[in-house]
């Protein structure tokens, strides 16, 4: 069975959605994530979060995860089929999220309020916040035709871009973008981003 190494707050929230939504039957360890101990320094398999297992495979890239459990679980509606015409373009906003937006979004929270002071840099958040409002903005006139990144369907994709735009959320950055709202709201209804949110 597959296992989901897990702490609340962190990137292992969406793995953890995509299965309740997929509705698969999994095991969850739940760990408390260690903070200051450096990077890959976590008690799971991989050394940080999201980490599965899954007979001898090991992953902790959360995009990729997400590609492996749709193959390997699915079909289960969550995304196009890899032959059709809907799939670069799933692959494109699956990948977006951990590559292009969650970063900024992080550095702007890292250096305005979660990094010790004497750490924060404000010439960082001066810098990226331009960017952030242009990532805002490329979401929001993708979300303008359907409410979802692929039109009028939920994808697995939402998911893992919807978990760093709830970041920007909480640091103040989405107001303005009308689409954006109204889709985190959509996606706050989902039934298993509660279960995924819940206490194990
Ligand atoms: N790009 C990776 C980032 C994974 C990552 O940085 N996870 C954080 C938690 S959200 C973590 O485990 N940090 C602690 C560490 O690496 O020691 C992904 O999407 O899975």
């Amino acid at each position: 069975m597959l296992t989901l190494y897990h702490a609340p707050n962190t990137r292992s929230v969406k793995v953890r959605w995509l299965l309740e939504e997929m509705g698969i039957n999994y095991r969850l360890e739940t760990r408390e994530l260690q903070l200051g101990g450096g990077f890959h320094s976590q008690n799971v398999p991989g050394g940080k979060f999201p980490a599965v297992t899954d007979g001898d495979v090991v992953m902790n890239e959360s995009a990729a995860i997400m590609e492996y459990i749709l193959d390997r679980y699915g079909p289960a509606g969550l995304a196009p089929a890899r032959d059709s015409s809907g799939w670069p373009l799933f692959l494109q906003w699956l990948h977006y999220a951990e590559s292009t937006a969650f970063p900024v979004f992080q550095n702007i929270a890292f250096h305005s309020f979660q990094l010790a002071e004497s750490m924060r840099a404000p010439v960082v958040v001066a810098n990226e916040t331009p960017w952030a409002k242009d990532i805002l903005k490329h979401i929001d006139q993708q979300l303008a035709a359907g409410g979802y990144l692929l039109g009028s369907r939920f994808s697995a994709a939402d998911i893992q871009l919807g978990f760093a735009v709830f970041m920007a959320q909480r640091i103040g950055l989405v107001d303005g973008y009308s689409h954006v709202a109204a889709w985190l709201q959509r996606l706050q209804q989902r039934p298993a981003l509660a279960r995924a949110l819940a206490e194990p």
